[in-house]
C-alpha cells in the first residue's frame, strides 16, 4: 500500500486515477461512476443471457418443440425502449455536471482567488509559455517547455491557472492527466482551460493530438511550487539575460550572436535587441530548465553540445538544423548557453 502511495506521487505517474486537482478529481469520479453503471448493465445482461442458455438448453428426454414465441408485446417493447432511455439520460446528466465543474471561468475566478493567466502556444514539437498576469500583476515573461505554477493550499486563497491555448502550426492537445482533461490547441483559434494543483511536485504530460513525426516527444512538464517559490521563479524569469562583462564571456556571446541562432531564438537582454527570433524556444533563462527539447533529455552541457551539433541525433525530424561548428566556436556557444541562468 505504502509502495503504491509512493508510486502514485511519482512524476512518472500519468494515471487519471490519482488526481491532483479539482477538475481531474471530477473526471475520475465520472469515470468510476460510468464504469460502475455500464459494468452493472453488463453483468445484468450477461447474467440473464447465461441463465437463459443454461435453463433452456436442449436436454435428453425432452421433446424438441419450439418454446412459445412472443410477437409485438406492448409491455416488453415499452420496457426495453424506456429502460435504456433512462440509462442514457442519467449518463448525459452525469457528463453535463462534470462539464460544468471543469469549465474554465477565466473571466470570473472564484472570490478571493489569486489567478495566474498563461498563454500556451503549441509548436512542432515544443511548448511556448507566456506568463500574462498573476494576482492582477502584469508579467510579460516568456519561457518554454517547463510550466511553473503555484499550489492551491487548503484554507488559503485558491490559485487557479487559466491557460489560453493557441497553436503556431498544426493541432496539438494539452494533457497533464493528473491535473485535468485534454484541451486542444488549434490554429487560428484560442481555447481556454483551467488547472488548479492541490499538491506540489512535478507533473508530466504529453501532447495528445497527433502533430507530426516528433508528436510522441512533445512532452509536458508542470512544476507545482509553493506560492513563495513561485514568486522567486517569476522574479528570476523577469530578469533580463545576464550581461557578460568579462572578456571570454563577452567573446562567447558574440560568437552566438554571429550565428543564425538569433533568427530563431530570443534572448531578452536590455542592451541587445538583436536576438529576437520566435521560431524556437526562448533561451533567456535556459539554465533554469531541467530538460531540453520539450522534456526529452536532461539539460546538461554534454546534451547541449550534442543538441547544437545535431538536434536530429536527439529528436529526429525536429525543426532545428545542426551546426558544424569548430571546437572553439562550439565551446564558445555552449559557454554562453551555460551562462543563461
Ligand atoms: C531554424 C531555426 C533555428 C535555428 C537557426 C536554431 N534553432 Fe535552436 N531550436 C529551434 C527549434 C524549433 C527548437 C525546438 C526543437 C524541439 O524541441 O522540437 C530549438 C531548440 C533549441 C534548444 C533547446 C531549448 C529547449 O529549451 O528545449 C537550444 C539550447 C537551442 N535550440 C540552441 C540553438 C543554438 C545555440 C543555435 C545556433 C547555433 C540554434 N539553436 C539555432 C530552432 C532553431
Ligand atoms: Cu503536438
Amino acid at each position: 500500500m505504502l509502495a503504491l502511495l509512493a508510486a502514485a506521487s511519482q512524476p512518472e505517474n500519468l494515471s487519471i486515477l490519482s488526481p491532483a486537482s479539482p477538475s481531474a478529481e471530477s473526471i475520475k469520479g465520472l469515470l468510476i461512476l460510468v464504469c460502475a453503471i455500464t459494468g452493472g448493465i453488463l453483468v445484468l445482461v450477461e447474467g440473464i443471457l447465461i441463465y437463459a442458455l443454461v435453463r433452456s438448453r436442449r436436454r435428453a428426454g425432452r421433446d424438441d418443440a419450439e418454446p412459445p414465441q412472443v410477437y409485438g408485446s406492448k409491455p416488453i417493447e415499452i420496457a426495453w425502449t424506456v429502460a435504456p432511455g433512462i440509462v442514457v439520460f442519467v449518463l448525459v446528466l452525469l457528463v453535463g455536471r462534470v462539464l460544468w465543474e471543469v469549465r474554465p471561468d477565466a473571466d470570473k475566478p472564484p472570490p478571493g482567488a489569486k489567478p495566474l493567466y498563461v498563454t500556451v502556444v503549441g509548436h512542432q514539437w515544443w511548448w511556448e509559455y507566456r506568463y500574462d498576469s498573476y494576482d492582477g500583476r502584469e508579467l510579460g515573461i516568456t519561457t518554454a517547455n517547463e510550466l511553473h505554477i503555484p499550489v492551491s493550499e487548503p484554507g488559503k486563497p485558491p490559485r487557479p491557472v487559466y491557460l489560453n491555448l493557441q497553436s503556431a502550426d498544426v493541432c496539438h492537445s494539452f494533457w497533464v492527466p493528473r491535473l485535468g482533461g485534454k484541451t486542444d490547441l488549434l490554429p487560428g483559434r484560442a481555447n481556454t482551460m483551467w488547472l488548479q494543483a492541490d499538491q506540489t511536485g512535478l507533473f508530466l504530460g504529453q501532447c495528445a493530438e497527433y502533430c507530426g513525426t516528433q508528436h510522441a516527444n512533445m512532452l509536458l512538464r508542470v512544476v507545482v511550487e509553493s506560492p513563495e517559490e513561485f514568486e522567486r521563479y517569476l522574479a528570476e524569469e523577469a530578469k533580463p539575460a545576464i550581461d557578460p562583462t568579462e572578456k571570454t564571456a563577452l567573446a562567447d556571446k558574440n560568437t552566438f550572436r554571429s550565428l543564425s541562432c538569433v533568427n530563431c531564438h530570443t534572448i531578452r537582454d536590455k542592451q541587445d535587441t538583436r536576438v529576437n527570433g520566435t521560431f524556437g524556444p526562448d533561451l533567456t533563462h535556459l539554465m533554469a530548465r531541467k530538460t531540453i527539447a520539450s522534456g526529452m533529455v536532461e539539460n546538461t552541457p554534454e546534451n547541449l553540445r550534442k543538441w547544437v551539433l545535431s538536434p536530429n541525433s536527439i529528436k529526429p525530424g525536429c525543426l532545428m538544423s545542426g551546426f558544424e561548428l569548430n571546437e572553439r566556436e562550439m565551446n564558445s556557444v555552449i559557454g554562453y548557453l551555460k551562462s543563461l541562468k
